[in-house]
């Protein structure tokens, strides 16, 4: 069981405590996903708080801060070895959203899991993944925003796959705090993902592979 301390000390921007958790954890053979499901539990609890005017942009920014460093303590832990050539994979946060802490955890998970990820950023504009894709023939787009405005810039940016005759042999998977089933369909995504271990998974089915 995992200290519930953990999710309230990252809640309450307790950097020193929520560290020394996550390192109690890890020391005490606990998951690591699992860890890093609870510290994003925390940051949930952050975006309540400022949802409910009780915090404000420093504190998004400090919670932005303590959550990088619990995943580099985190990271490894993941293993693996980068570029066992399992495929590659153009990854960025679409347009007019700057939200990166989630894509980064995925984009590190999917190289340690062995893809060659061609991580483009955040606030990427549609014909930006259209040239990457185009450069590197990846046959896998990850899509991450955690904005409502995000929904507009994974339907843009998908719909620029469509006019650039890419969209037969690229497959688009989605995912970010307000993604979901009903945005993949909006957007005209092949498939959503909840979590890094998700996007695996997809990675797996649509490249083939262990
Ligand atoms: C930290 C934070 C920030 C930081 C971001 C720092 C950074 N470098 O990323 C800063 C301070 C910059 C920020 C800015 C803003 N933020 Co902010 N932010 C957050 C907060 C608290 C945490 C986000 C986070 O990092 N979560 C932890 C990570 C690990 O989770 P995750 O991103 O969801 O990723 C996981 C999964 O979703 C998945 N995943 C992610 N991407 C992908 C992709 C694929 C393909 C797959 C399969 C899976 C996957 O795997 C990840 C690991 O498990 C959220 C609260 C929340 N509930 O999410 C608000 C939140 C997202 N922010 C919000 C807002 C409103 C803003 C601002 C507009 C505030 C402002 N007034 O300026 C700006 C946005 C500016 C912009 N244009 O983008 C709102 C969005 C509301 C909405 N519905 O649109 C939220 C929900 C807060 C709230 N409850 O109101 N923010």
């Amino acid at each position: 069981m995992i200290d519930s301390q953990l999710m309230q000390k990252l809640a309450d921007l307790k950097e020193e405590e929520t560290l020394n958790l996550v390192r109690k954890e890890l020391a005490k053979g606990t998951a690591p996903m699992a860890i890093l499901e609870t510290c994003r539990e925390g940051m949930i609890l952050v975006g309540s708080r400022y949802e409910a005017g009780e915090y404000f942009l420093p504190e998004l920014i400090m919670a932005g801060e303590i959550f990088k460093q619990a995943s580099e303590i985190l990271q490894p832990a993941f293993g693996g070895s980068e570029a066992e050539g399992k495929g590659k994979v153009v990854f960025g946060t679409v347009r007019g959203d700057v939200h990166d802490i989630g894509k980064n955890l995925v984009v590190s998970i999917l190289r340690a899991a062995g893809y060659d990820v061609h991580d483009l950023g955040v606030d990427v504009p549609p014909e930006q993944f259209v040239t990457r894709l185009r450069e590197t023939g990846a046959a896998v787009l990850g899509l991450s925003g955690l904005i409502t405005t995000a929904y507009d810039g994974m339907k843009d940016t998908i719909e620029a796959l469509v006019k650039a005759g890419l969209r037969d042999r690229v497959k688009v998977m989605i995912g970010g705090g307000v993604m979901d089933e009903s945005v993949q369909v909006y957007a005209g995504a092949d498939a959503f993902g909840r979590d890094p271990t998700e996007a695996v998974r997809l990675c797996q089915q649509f490249l083939g592979g262990n």
